[in-house]
């Protein structure tokens, strides 16, 4: 089994929950600054990041995303990680126009799918403005892969050189209208990825924690946190996205597979 450092991201809050379904949910942006900076110091190296506005819904304003970032930089380092995936139904311009602030990476959608009862729209000009807006701005793209489907037509677009060539792959698997979260469907998209190319996985509700032990056994990173899973075990809710990365890292650690640090993941991640 390998011993590649284990690079571990979360998403602290998503677009879609609300603190109805989940009372803890970080909304204000210091609350979603410290949700992030203790899932740092938990293990995360990278934070995968949506930010609400003052009536906590999902926005991709540049100047939420602009104070959010500074104050997570303030509590601590971290790779960070815009969301250009937004909310179901968020227009193109708005999703495309956080990556102006240069994060480190930002999120590229493969395809368009069924999101339980939404459409999440990705078409064709969709991948393609927004992987321009990413390449443009110099920031590391990482693939959004939540079907087979997606793994095959991201094949063609690179064929294209349609897509920036460098890139991590995050399969998100367990969305109702995608892939489910099955261990026979990550292996049958991992067999699918070129040698050496780094990939996670995001397991959605209850397939986070079996994706997560597979990924690691299988040499990928992992992705855990509330915008994908709220629950610690059945019927439990997750008291934090700290605890559920802590879980992370203590399985890790019996695996065998040292926790990433910050500085370690941007080295394997390309982004010095
Ligand atoms: N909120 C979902 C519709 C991303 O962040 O790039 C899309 C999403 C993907 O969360
Ligand atoms: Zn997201």
């Amino acid at each position: 089994m390998t011993s590649t450092p284990l690079i571990i991201s979360c998403p602290v809050v998503g677009a879609e929950l609300t603190r109805e379904v989940y009372p803890a949910l970080p909304l204000t942006a210091d609350e979603i600054a410290d949700a992030a900076s203790d899932a740092v110091r938990a293990g995360a190296s990278i934070i995968h990041l949506h930010v609400r506005d003052e009536e906590g819904r999902p926005t991709q304003r540049v100047d939420v995303f602009e104070t959010v970032t500074q104050k997570i930089r303030k509590r601590c380092d971290c790779i960070l990680q815009y969301s250009t995936g937004g909310a179901v139904g968020t227009p193109l311009e708005e999703r495309c126009a956080p990556v102006r602030l240069k994060p480190d990476m930002a999120t590229l959608s493969m395809g368009t799918m069924n999101f339980g009862p939404d459409i999440y729209e990705n078409m064709e000009k969709t991948i393609l403005t927004i992987g321009n807006a990413i390449t443009e701005n110099g920031v590391m793209p990482e693939l959004e892969i939540f079907d087979f489907g997606m793994m095959e037509a991201t094949e063609r677009f690179l064929e294209k050189g349609h897509i920036p060539e460098k890139f991590h792959v995050d399969f998100v698997l367990g969305i109702p209208g995608g892939m489910s979260g099955e261990i026979r469907n990550l292996v049958s998209l991992v067999d699918r990825l070129k040698p050496g190319q780094s990939w996670s996985v995001a397991g959605v509700g209850r397939y986070q924690l079996p994706l997560s032990v597979h990924a690691m056994t299988m040499g990928g990173h992992v992705r855990v946190g509330i915008e994908d899973n709220i629950y610690y075990r059945k019927g439990e809710p997750a008291s934090s996205n700290a605890q559920l990365v802590e879980r992370v890292v203590r399985i890790a650690k019996e695996l065998d597979r040292p926790v990433a640090t910050v500085a370690q993941a941007r080295e394997m991640l390309d982004l010095s």
